[in-house]
């Protein structure tokens, strides 16, 4: 492999010009093919169905493209088992397809970004395959381990630690063939690589080039925070009558991640070669954060965290926990990550992912009323924060939750996996359903909604997943035909962020902290202010006099209720100023 100082020539002559640090004024648009958009009307989103829609995401104005895994798998957990990682899925197209893709992308000034899932594969990549040979050289690829001592493999406690995996269950998986076990943190066929071995990390990053050298812009790292282990693999503490335990301080932010990442870096030259790098971080902090943004360490541009995704649970307990949301814990923790990393590292900006049930019905109101309002309202917070915004599929569309009828209409295995497991351990079914129906990741999955034809345009054929059956009025085709729409209003934001500076590098203070209906702040670039004020509650809210800087005079930048100046803001009212 060449050194990565030079551009290489593309086989495909798909490489993009890329400055340094362009993602810092990008605003990136996920896709999660499988629901984005059917070309061949099998009722699976595929590559080709992403390609013919790449003018519309032109007209909306985002820069990159990230793409959720097209990987070939056996979609186990859609995609995130990867079986090889150098070709697509026949579910989704071909490498021939996506060389299109890329080509109709750069067309238009847009970037790829691909999904890099290397803490774990399928188990049926051939290289776990080998792996489960005893014998074979590719034995320490993975993690595997003999029963716990004194146990028989296979009895009851005999798993080498009584960790939890994330979608349920034990996260060691006995092997018949060697009689050991094989760590997976999440499903049984996602076996977790052994980062520790070097030719497994050469392995990743040779990979990981000749994406490059095929015009890839960049990198999503799926839980990217997990790849380095806590040595000694020690038992977590479970809860009781609870066999396993959620040990996530035991196999999270280990003691070499930093190392890998510089290492990762070098490798694949990320920085030398200006690719946008996003690592998912769950449970990371603002001080890992910032140092793993720091330019200066060379790691990585920005870290997908989940704390302001997490906070309508009940502390300590899990997702599935629900518990009310107050405005000022959310503003306040997402205040601080934009103090924690300013002039060092850089944030991420998300409410929405194809892990997150919708914002809209979630931290929004997705009433008749209030759902457009909300929506837009929610985008300018989020856009006018100092980071990178990420909008998930559908989101421009101010699409919601959907309803689930039972739970055979679930389909995510985390939701699935879930409702067995604490079926099992007797909770209430209907505690189960209504936690499902507010955060499973199956709200995010639905089939985008195109128009108001049947499946809302997204396939001639069934699909995989019932559309949302609100798409009959919430759908693309209405949404841009109406200036007044979420569409539009994501639009001007987005061009807000290409054409003033102050939405890039502005430094954010957060106002009126504690105020239960207000979210308010600025971003000054010398001169320059900006003020967006936002009342996030389906109730009228009034600003306390002299609690916001003076706007005479100011330019009115945006708002949600063209005309309105007076103190009380209508329910989900949102003003964008420009001073001086
Ligand atoms: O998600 C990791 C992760 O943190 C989520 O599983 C999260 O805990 C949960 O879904 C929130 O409810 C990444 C991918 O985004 C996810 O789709 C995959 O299932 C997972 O990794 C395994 O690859
Ligand atoms: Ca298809």
């Amino acid at each position: 492999m060449s050194s990565p100082e030079q551009p290489r020539v593309p086989s495909t002559g798909a490489v993009l010009a890329r400055e340094p640090g362009w993602w810092r004024s990008a605003v990136v648009y996920q896709i999660y093919p499988r629901s984005f958009a059917d070309s061949n009307g099998d009722g699976i989103g595929d590559i080709p169905g992403i390609t013919a829609k790449v003018d519309y995401l032109a007209s909306l104005g985002v820069d990159v493209v990230w793409l959720s895994p097209v990987y070939a798998s056996p979609q186990d957990d859609n995609g995130y088992d990867i079986s090889d990682y150098e070709d697509i899925d026949p579910t989704f197209g071909s490498l021939a397809d996506l060389d299109a893709l890329i080509a109709a992308l750069h067309a238009r000034g847009m970037k790829l970004v691909m999904d890099l899932v290397v803490n774990h594969t399928s188990d049926e990549h051939a290289w776990f395959q080998e792996s489960r040979d005893p014998a074979s050289p590719k034995r320490d690829w993975y993690w595997w381990r003999a029963a716990r001592e004194g146990s028989e493999p296979g009895a009851e406690w005999a798993e080498p630690t009584n960790w939890a995996s994330f979608f349920s269950g034990s996260a060691w998986q006995l092997d018949e063939r060697s009689g050991e076990y094989y760590l997976h943190l999440f499903s049984r066929k996602q076996p977790d690589l052994n980062w520790e071995n070097p030719e497994v990390r050469q392995a990743v990053y040779a990979m990981m080039n000749r994406w490059v050298d095929r015009g890839v812009d960049g990198f999503r790292m799926d839980v990217i925070n997990l790849i380095s282990k806590q040595p000694g693999l020690a038992d977590g503490e479970a809860a009781p009558g609870r066999r396993f335990a959620p040990a996530f301080e035991r196999f999270a932010n280990g003691p070499r991640l930093e190392e890998f990442l510089q290492e990762m870096n070098a490798a694949v030259g990320l920085d030398a070669r200006h690719l946008l790098t996003v690592g998912e971080m769950p449970g990371s902090t603002i001080e890992l954060a910032r140092r793993v943004t720091d330019p200066a360490n060379a790691e990585l541009n920005m870290v997908f965290t989940f704390e302001h995704v997490g906070l309508d649970a009940q502390p300590g307990g899990t997702k599935w926990d629900l518990a009310p949301l107050h405005l000022p814990v959310l503003k306040q923790n997402l205040a601080s990550w934009q103090e924690g990393l300013a002039g060092v590292g850089w944030n991420s900006l998300y409410w929405d992912n194809h892990d997150q049930p919708r914002a809209v019905s979630r931290f929004g109101d997705d009433s008749a009323e209030f759902r457009v309002v909300s929506a837009k309202t929610l985008a300018t917070v989020q856009h006018l924060h100092q980071g990178t915004p990420y909008v998930y599929q559908g989101e421009e569309l101010g699409m919601t939750n959907t309803q689930f009828v039972d739970i055979s209409s679930y389909r995510d295995i985390e939701s699935v996996n879930y409702h067995a497991e604490a079926m099992s351990l007797g909770l209430e079914a209907e505690t189960v359903m209504r936690s499902l129906a507010a955060r499973s990741r199956d709200n995010a999955r639905t089939p985008v909604q195109w128009d108001d034809t049947s499946h809302a345009g997204f396939t001639q054929g069934i699909p995989w997943l019932p559309v949302n059956p609100n798409y009959v009025y919430v759908n693309a085709a209405a949404a841009v035909a109406d200036e007044d729409s979420t569409f539009h209003h994501l639009r001007r934001l987005i061009a807000l962020r290409h054409e003033l500076p102050v939405v890039v590098e502005g430094r954010f203070a957060l106002l009126l902290p504690d105020h239960e209906q207000l979210w308010a702040f600025t971003r000054t670039l010398g001169e320059q202010v900006l003020l967006v004020v936002a009342n996030c509650s389906s109730l009228p809210a009034t600003v306390p006099a002299g609690a916001l800087p003076d706007v005479t005079g100011a330019r009115l930048l945006l708002s949600t209720h063209p005309g309105a100046a007076s103190a009380e803001l209508a329910p989900w009212e949102s003003r964008v100023h420009l001073v001086g």
